[in-house]
């Protein structure tokens, strides 16, 4: 168990202090100079470490352009050549891990056991798993062909792993891409950046470009994109899809949740706490999946949340940069209003509030609401926080109907001894993804995606890399028809 060197933060800081004049965009395999640019932050200290560039419209349309030309040789390559460009990424993250998880936790703000142990290798595997997709991607998708150039807009949450998801399977497929990292974290995207140059990836096959909503919706908008696969808001989701409606653009949305977590009266209950841990603290509560509404039976609910109230007393939230951290920083201030605000609101409505220690800054203490209405705004909005509310149910029935009780449907976890109710609830809960005795649990083998308002189309496993690929009816299933 190694926490990071103190030469880990200090190549990260001489990396950070030789761009000091501000990072350019990576465009056709090379950085352009800075132009207008904004500040990011690391918010566990509230300061200043870097200078990125404002994408414009004009940079938009070059990394589009770049991004054309080089599709048609980068869809050529045989699948080989692909997946060989592939696992040289898998491999430069591998190699570069120290770098990228230190600068992923002065970026983001998540503990350095997460970027060190989950984010980072979570990165390389994704890049081994689609290297492997684009090997055989001939012989398993018949009568398919890439999209062409995707435009690609992700979150803050887990920056560089959200961009593994984005670009693996996009150029497994034979497609390129143009990226935009979030505003608050772009670095480790830069840092990929680099990484592509390094291993001699063809240029203009992946094409970062840093910037805001604005940057965004010009990507989006572009008319030489031919697929959006966009992870964020369901407010941003819905304005996305509203944009490119009748555009003929393929799209995938991986939006907002609120899933809950079924505890159920037979239920391991020290396991199930250790569960609640993962689920809601893991990288602040900020993760789209979060199990962020506990159902618990009646039968043990006092228990269980007397177990709860005591394992939260022993989470540490702190330096997300000391590997004993539990909690980190929130990403930003504007994040952190946003959870106060919430929380506030919540109160106001009578919420019981039990809550953990937190340093003063860019942080929010673990926190257990009780005394919570199906109704009440801490039950329906997504909070993307540390902050977890408590209801109980009497009989599976309710249970269900409590759970389905949302406008999302990402995930949800059950947690029984008997196997066989997990299945039945499993089958009656409407989510994308189903965790049985355990939560939070990601691999790239598995399709990840949700119902209803959490959006739609799903990322790994086949399902992912169909996302990325489209059916040409006359070479696929039926083309040996008698002519
Ligand atoms: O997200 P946005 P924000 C939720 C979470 C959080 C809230 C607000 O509840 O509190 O959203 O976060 C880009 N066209 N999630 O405001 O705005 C933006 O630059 C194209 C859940 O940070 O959705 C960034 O790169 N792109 C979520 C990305 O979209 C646009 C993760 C996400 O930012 C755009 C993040 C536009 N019109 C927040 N406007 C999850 N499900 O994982 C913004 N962007």
């Amino acid at each position: 168990d190694y926490g990071p060197a103190p030469e880990d933060s200090t190549i990260v800081r001489d990396w950070l202090a030789r761009h000091e004049e501000g990072f350019g965009h990576f465009i056709g395999g090379a950085f352009t100079a800075p132009g207008e640019t904004f500040e990011v932050q690391d918010p566990a200290k509230g300061e200043t470490i870097a200078r990125v560039s404002q994408g414009t419209a004009s940079d938009v349309d070059a990394a589009v352009a770049a991004a054309r030309k080089a599709q048609p040789a980068w869809a050529k390559l045989s699948g080989h050549e692909r997946a060989r460009h592939l696992y040289a990424i898998a491999r430069h993250v591998q190699q570069h891990a120290r770098f990228l998880a230190v600068l992923e936790t002065i970026d983001n703000g998540k503990p350095i056991r997460e970027s060190r142990d989950i984010d980072v290798p979570l990165v390389a595997r994704h890049f081994y798993h689609h290297a492997g997709w684009a090997e055989i991607a001939g012989d398993e998708f018949g009568g398919t062909e890439p999209y062409g150039v995707c435009g690609q807009v992700i979150p803050w949450n887990f920056p560089l792993l959200m961009l593994a998801w984005k670009i693996a399977p996009a150029l497994a497929a034979g497609n390129t891409v143009v990226l935009k990292p979030a505003e608050y974290t772009p670095l480790t995207a830069i840092a990929f950046a680099e990484i592509c140059a390094e291993v001699g990836l063809p240029e203009g096959v992946v094409n970062i470009v840093t910037g805001d909503g604005e940057t965004g919706a010009a990507i989006v908008g572009h008319e030489g994109i031919d697929k959006v696969a966009f992870t964020g808001s369901t407010e941003v989701g819905k304005t996305i899809r509203r944009q490119i409606a009748g555009s003929g653009k393929g799209l995938t949305l991986e939006l907002g949740g609120k899933s809950p977590f079924i505890v159920f009266a037979d239920a391991d209950l020290d396991a199930a706490v250790e569960g609640v841990v993962d689920a809601i603290w893991f990288n602040q509560g900020q993760v789209c999946c979060a199990g962020a509404r506990i159902l618990v039976a009646e039968a043990v609910a006092g228990r269980f949340e007397t177990l709860l109230r005591a394992r939260m007393e022993t989470l540490r939230t702190g330096d997300p940069l000391d590997k004993s951290t539990d909690v980190g920083a929130i990403v930003h201030p504007v994040q952190l209003a946003r959870i106060r605000e919430l929380v506030g609101q919540g109160k106001a409505e009578g919420v019981t509030l039990h809550q953990g220690h937190a340093p003063e800054g860019c942080f929010y203490p673990p926190t257990l609401a009780t005394g919570v209405e199906p109704a009440s705004v801490l039950s329906t909005e997504e909070i993307f926080g540390p902050v977890v509310t408590l209801t109980t149910f009497r009989t599976p029935a309710d249970g269900i109907a409590l759970a389905n009780n949302t406008r999302y449907g990402l995930a949800a976890s059950i947690w029984s001894e008997n196997v066989n109710l997990c299945l039945d609830i499993a089958a009656q809960v409407k989510a994308g993804v189903v965790w049985i005795n355990c939560t939070n649990v990601f691999d790239a083998g598995a399709g990840f995606g949700g119902y209803r308002e959490s959006g739609f189309g799903r990322e790994g496993g086949s399902e992912g890399m169909m996302a990325y690929l489209r059916h040409k009816t006359p070479d696929g299933p039926g083309a040996d028809l008698p002519k």
